[in-house]
């Protein structure tokens, strides 16, 4: 059931009706006078707003002079088909080992089915990073220039172990797989693996899909976020203000999610009712693997849209249990279903558990689950102060950065409306919304820092978002995928004026990808943790590198990793500012692959 709050939330928000009578109102009501919508910083704003991080930072947009020129196409033809909104995902990986992260975007194209389809030619692409600040598309013989269907999302993973990262598309309709060959090219191979992931009865609409070794046998297995079940047969027309609009997801019905075990020879088996992840259907956007009761067996978190998250709890016997409701993730702060979308894990609260961040429709606070240990999170969205943060603002992508590497975890929002033409409403909301960065500041406490958002104020209608430090210089930097709008690179100016430290960890015994592993540090100014996910943000791959800020520390004492099969290695000091490579059982050493001046 959808709470009457929540249905006057999205009333407000997205103002469908069938009849599409609601009058239009431009006057401004006192109350909105008094706390006016604002989705686009003005340049006054930005100029007004203070400095909140201990040095300058801006995010300097330089998409041109990476070379880059690719647009996301979500195939509107203007009947506003629902299956328009969800699309643009974007990876942030090395898919050639040379220590520099690439990027891959998935295109969206013709609707299937749609009779007024025109035609489109532009396809998936594949950028390399040269090194040098610019980027080569490479996407032409690549292998990912096939077709692969009305696009959606994109997750990366090492799932045959072999050292070089696999790509999945996951497009309405059926996924792909496609292997690295180790030599710049990539072979599609979802039918012999078995992960096209048609299983179901009505025709896919599969967003996030995140990896993760649930069974401890050292193979990656594979979670798909299955959306609502949608056909052009199917879609109902919704109107906003009498125009043809997007509808709320309530008028469509929920789907189930899938999971597919790796058996580790370059099959899977979908263990979907198995596995018991059936029990519970969903509109699955966003998905992480993550250990959140740390008891050394790799957890699930979903985000579904206006319906309660779903956290299944692996039972180590190849069954899941949801277990949302019991540990405090499933609803917001007033026990409402969500409409949950980006995901952004970690230990934001320095008590060494995952906590997590998701962000939620206009209207709707960002969630703020604090995990309090012993599989416990506490909905911590007033206590730290995210909710007082201006509402109406609507997330799809979501990420932790510690964008300033003073070693409080902040997060990067990605924003933009669903309904495109929300501005008829004259309540001040826009389709094209400012990004948000979100500072932690070490104290429970996240401000929304307007100063440090440079070229990630201007408006766009963002859906997928990764993070990563593309020109290795220890700061994490961001790409965005826009509807009907452009990838684009921004670049993190200023971060690395505080020290910090990067590690690859490779799996031996365990995936190769490391996967679940834990890694602490220890300097002067305490312990830190992070663990290495599958999955987070919203129909996107993040760098699987893991990034600690240190401020002005410029000596690491010791460091402890617990390896995703339960093997944990100590070892001594380590230098600030470097970027490490460490091999299961091996000791750490500065990274091979890393060329810096
Ligand atoms: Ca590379
Ligand atoms: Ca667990
Ligand atoms: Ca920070
Ligand atoms: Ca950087």
């Amino acid at each position: 059931m959808i709470s009457r709050r929540n249905l006057l939330l999205a009333a407000a928000g997205s103002a469908l009706t069938a009849s599409g009578c609601r009058n239009r109102n431009t006057a401004l009501t006192a109350k909105q006078k008094a706390f006016p919508v604002i989705t686009v910083y003005t340049p006054e704003q930005i100029a007004n707003s203070k400095q909140i991080t201990q040095h300058p930072i801006q995010f300097h947009d330089v998409t041109t002079t990476a070379g880059i020129n690719w647009n996301f196409n979500n195939g509107a033809t203007g009947h506003h088909y629902f299956i328009e909104t969800t699309g643009g995902g974007v990876a942030l990986f090395d898919y050639n080992n040379d220590g520099l992260l690439d990027i891959f975007v998935v295109q969206g194209g013709p609707i299937p089915g749609n009779p007024n389809t025109q035609p489109f030619p532009k396809t998936n692409a594949l950028y390399r990073n040269n090194g040098d600040g610019t980027y080569t598309d490479v996407t032409k013989g690549s292998g990912l220039d096939a077709y692969t269907g009305y696009g959606m999302g994109v997750s990366v993973a090492d799932y045959d172990n072999d050292g070089w990262p696999d790509v999945y598309i996951t497009a309405y309709g059926g996924n792909h797989l496609f292997k690295n060959n180790r030599n710049g090219t990539f072979t599609e191979v979802t039918h012999v693996a078995g992960v096209g992931d048609t299983e179901g009865k009505i025709l896919p609409w599969p967003l996030s899909s995140a990896w993760g070794d649930f069974d401890n046998d050292g193979h990656l297995d594979l979670f798909i976020c299955h959306y609502a079940a949608w056909s052009i047969p199917l879609d109902k027309p919704c109107l906003l203000e009498g125009q043809l609009s997007y509808c709320r997801p309530q008028v469509y019905q929920s789907s189930i999610s899938r999971l597919y075990h790796n058996n580790g020879d370059g099959t899977f088996t979908d263990i979907t009712e198995k596995s018991g992840i059936n029990a519970v259907p969903g509109k699955g956007m966003g998905a992480v693997w993550m250990d959140y009761d740390d008891d050394g067996w790799i957890d699930l978190f979903v985000t579904n849209d206006t319906m309660p998250n779903t956290l299944w709890h692996n039972n180590r016997n190849g069954t899941f249990t949801n277990m949302a409701m019991q540990s405090g993730v499933a609803v917001g702060p007033d026990g409402s279903p969500m409409s949950g979308m980006g995901i952004a894990p970690g230990d934001f609260f320095h008590n060494g558990e995952d906590s997590l961040l998701v962000v939620n429709f206009s209207g709707e606070t960002k969630s703020v689950f604090k995990n309090i240990g012993h599989g416990i999170f506490q909905e911590d969205s007033y206590q730290s102060d995210m909710a007082s943060s201006n509402l109406q603002f609507l997330g799809f992508g979501l990420e932790s950065i510690d964008y300033d590497l003073d070693g409080n975890l902040d997060v990067v929002v990605g924003n933009g409306h669903v309904l495109d033409h929300i501005e008829v409403l004259g309540e001040g909301s826009t389709y094209a919304q400012s990004q948000q960065l979100f500072h932690n500041n070490g104290r429970g406490k996240f401000f929304e820092d307007i100063h440090s958002l440079g070229d990630l104020a201007k408006p766009r209608v963002t859906r997928g978002l990764a993070v990563g430090d593309i020109d290795n210089d220890g700061d994490q930097d961001v790409v965005m995928v826009a509807q009907n709008g452009p990838l684009q690179v921004f670049r993190n100016d200023g971060g690395n004026l505080n020290n910090w430290l990067t590690i690859r960890l490779e799996g031996v015994q365990s995936n190769r990808d490391a996967i679940g592993a834990k890694v602490s540090i220890d300097t002067s100014h305490g312990t830190q943790t992070a663990r290495i996910h599958g999955g987070s943000s919203y129909i996107s791959h993040s760098d699987i590198r893991i990034t600690f800020g240190l401020s002005t520390v410029t000596q690491i004492t010791g460091m402890e990793v617990r390896w995703p099969l339960g093997h944990t290695q100590k070892f001594g000091a380590l230098k600030a500012n470097q970027f490490y490579y460490l091999r299961e059982g091996d000791s750490p050493v500065p990274d091979p692959r890393i060329k810096r001046a």
